[in-house]
This record gives structure tokens, C-alpha cells and sequence, in this order.
């Protein structure tokens, strides 16, 4: 039995591309490189933190992908116009597909478990207007280690009290698909870009762009033995999947 439906933010209900366009304003003709590499390097600063044993919440990692990023430009902006850059991440746009999954999943314990802060989770489903969906936002603050960490996704059952596989988790980050899988969640991959899309992409490129690159590196699945229990195309086919499932639904408020 399914006793929480737990999904990832960044990439799976948040589009981290919608930070293009503040990007692009900042920096004209910049606007896609610089949110390539600031989204890859935010989570290879996650990862280098989780393993150094060096905990800096997400905001301060982010901020320091950040830095990285304009600094391969040679930029180096004044302090407002970074901090601006900085916080379109706490404004980014839920997918188009979000609202209306999680509003078909009503009755059902949802909830996120994401690397991002506290104060920026709660800054992006309240700016978002989907907090209502949500019994609980769950930051791995609550142990200082990221994701695909193990010790990250205790917390789903410290603070929901269910067992690994009691819980559907929802991803369309590879590393996340390949960690929850080995914690033993069951697995729903959404797959925005679907393999043979990409594959379609490169043969008609004259050359690879950075978005390319990173759909190639963080939107596939990993060729690693962790392999997700489902794959779907878009969070609209979640409740479809998940009615077929035995998921315990939750006493709804008069
Ligand atoms: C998150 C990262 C994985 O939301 O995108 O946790």
C-alpha cells in the first residue's frame, strides 16, 4: 500500500529552465549558457558537499554555482544585479502539467522532498500557489546531506512515518530516479525528454548547445542497475498511473 506520493521540486514541479528569461535580460546573449552550467553546477556542488562532509544549505550552494557560472564569463556584477539573478530561483515557474496533477490527486498524502532550502521551498510553493497540495515540504536541511545521499531520504519517513516502500517517489532528475530507487522507494520517472527526442535533437544540430548538452546529462535516465518501477511523459499521466496503484487516501477536512 502507497501511503505518500513524495516528488522532487527542481526539474520534476519547477521548470529551472524559467530562469532563462531573468538571465537573458541580465545578460544578453547569455541567457541559455549561463543556465546550463549554473543548474549543473549547483548539483555538482551538492554532491562535492555531501561527499566532502561540508553542508551549505541549497540557497548558499546555488549562489555559489552562481559565482562559478558568470565567472567562466568573466562577469562579476555588482551585488544587486546578483542577488536579482540569484533569487529568480525561489520564482521559478511550476511545469504547466503540475497544477492540475496534483489538483487530480487530491485526497492522497503529496508531498516534496527536495535539496532546496528551507526558506526556498517555502519561498517557491507559496510563490507558485501550490502549497495547498502539499502535507508537508520536506528540506534535507533536516539532515545537512543532498540527495542521492541515503541518509536524505530517511527523512520521508521520519516525517511521514512510511516505510520506503510505502512511498511512490516522483522524478525526472536521473541522479534522484537512481538514489530513490536504491533506497528502495518505488519510482515513477517523468521522462520530459524522451530519448529518442534527444537522439532527434543531436542529429539535427550543426552543433550542440548547452541546452542540448543538458538535457543530454541531467534529463536521461542513468545507465546504472537502479532502474525506475514507471516512466511516463508528463505529471498528467500521474494520476491515471496512480490509480491502478493501492494508495491509502487521507481523511479530507470537512
Ligand atoms: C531537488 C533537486 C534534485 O529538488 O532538483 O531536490
Amino acid at each position: 500500500m502507497i501511503k505518500a506520493i513524495v516528488f522532487d521540486a527542481y526539474g520534476t514541479l519547477y521548470d529551472v529552465q524559467s530562469v532563462g528569461e531573468v538571465i537573458e535580460a541580465a545578460f544578453p546573449e547569455r541567457g541559455e549558457y549561463i543556465t546550463q552550467v549554473w543548474r549543473l553546477k549547483q548539483l555538482e556542488y551538492s554532491w562535492l558537499r555531501s561527499m566532502m562532509g561540508e553542508f551549505e544549505d541549497f540557497w548558499a550552494v546555488t549562489r555559489e554555482a552562481l559565482h562559478y557560472t558568470l565567472g567562466t564569463l568573466g562577469l562579476r556584477p555588482e551585488e544587486a544585479l546578483f542577488e536579482r539573478v540569484a533569487e529568480a530561483y525561489n520564482r521559478l515557474l511550476p511545469y504547466p502539467d503540475a497544477e492540475a496533477a496534483l489538483t487530480a490527486l487530491a485526497g492522497r498524502r503529496l508531498a516534496i522532498l527536495s535539496n532546496g532550502s528551507n526558506d526556498m521551498l517555502s519561498a517557491l510553493v507559496r510563490n507558485s500557489g501550490l502549497d495547498q497540495h502539499f502535507h508537508a515540504v520536506m528540506s534535507v536541511d533536516a539532515k545537512r546531506v543532498y540527495k542521492p545521499d541515503m541518509r536524505s531520504y530517511e527523512i520521508v519517513e521520519e516525517k511521514l512515518g512510511a516505510k520506503p516502500d510505502e512511498v511512490l517517489f516522483v522524478s525526472s532528475n536521473g541522479f534522484d530516479v537512481a538514489g530513490a530507487k536504491r533506497f528502495g522507494f518505488h519510482v515513477a520517472r517523468i521522462e520530459r525528454v524522451p530519448a529518442a527526442a534527444l537522439k532527434d535533437e543531436i542529429a539535427g544540430a550543426a552543433t550542440i548547445g548547452p541546452l542540448t548538452m543538458f538535457k543530454a546529462l541531467r534529463l536521461q535516465e542513468e545507465a546504472m542497475s537502479q532502474r525506475p518501477d514507471f516512466v511516463i511523459s508528463s505529471l498528467s499521466l500521474l494520476p491515471g498511473l496512480i490509480d491502478g496503484l493501492d494508495v491509502e487516501p487521507i481523511a479530507r477536512s470537512a
